[in-house]
């Protein structure tokens, strides 16, 4: 028996923790048996690892260290969390994976490219997301909603102090994987109500699964 995995990826602010929980308590409701999970995070070694890189302490061994460290939280949480899950039969859904290695570690040049593919398939081992979602929206948009939320909880960290430029690029670059993996990656309108997101997210999820259940598997 083997489950699925969903990712969802985005920029800051796009909404990913939002839809995560909504089509989460969706899919409990139909009776599938769901983990929800995030990355870099999930475990307790990974999230030591979250701590060390969003407090900005890893920044100065520059771009390869901190794509290390997410490589190794994500080992940690392949083998703990999502591998099980998958094993059991569960719905895995993930807030950030490996997209987000490659967009927030790749560099506008490409110089560091295929030490990231190598790093990726060597953390990964050939757990590839079924459904990818990325969730698009204007950088200033998702920014905003960020701040917003923010002024109730804590500190900005060490990816979000990043301008307005450096976030829209990121944007560029999530849309860029998504039209060079077509079959994976789903690309949502998340510039719309909360609702509306979410009832995509959750069609485009039934029928994934509807499709695997007639063809058997
Ligand atoms: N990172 C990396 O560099 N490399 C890697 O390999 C990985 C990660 C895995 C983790 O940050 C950071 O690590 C991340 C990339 C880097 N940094 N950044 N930026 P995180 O986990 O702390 O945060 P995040 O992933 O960026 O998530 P977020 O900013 O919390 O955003 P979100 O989950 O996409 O959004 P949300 O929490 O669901 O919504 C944000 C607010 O907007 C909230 O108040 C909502 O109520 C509101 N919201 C949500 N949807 C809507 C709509 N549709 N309309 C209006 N308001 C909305």
């Amino acid at each position: 028996m083997s489950g699925y995995f969903f990712t969802f990826e985005g920029g800051e602010g796009a909404g990913k923790s939002t839809q995560i929980n909504i089509v989460g308590e969706f899919l409990k409701q139909k009776g599938y048996e769901v983990v929800v999970t995030r990355e870099p995070g999930g475990t307790t070694g990974s999230e030591a690892i979250r701590y060390v890189l969003l407090s900005g302490n890893a920044q100065k061994m520059g771009r390869c260290f901190e794509a290390v460290l997410f490589a190794a939280a994500r080992i940690d949480h392949i083998n703990e969390v999502i591998a099980p899950a998958l094993k059991q039969g569960k719905i895995v859904l993930c807030d950030r994976f490996i997209d987000s290695t490659r967009v927030y570690q790749g560099d506008e040049k490409d110089n560091n490219r295929c030490k990231l593919e190598l790093l990726e398939k060597t953390a990964i081992v050939g757990y590839m997301p079924d459904i990818t979602f990325i969730l698009d929206l204007p950088a200033k948009i998702g920014m905003a909603r960020a701040d917003k939320r923010r002024e109730k909880t804590v500190t900005v960290d060490r990816f979000e102090k990043d301008d307005l430029a450096v976030q829209e690029a990121r944007r560029q670059a999530f849309l860029e994987i998504a039209a060079a993996e077509p079959e994976r990656c789903r690309v949502i309108n998340a510039n719309r109500n909360i609702d509306e997101i979410a009832k995509d997210i959750e069609q485009i999820t039934l029928n994934f699964l509807k499709r695997k259940n007639d063809a058997g598997n």
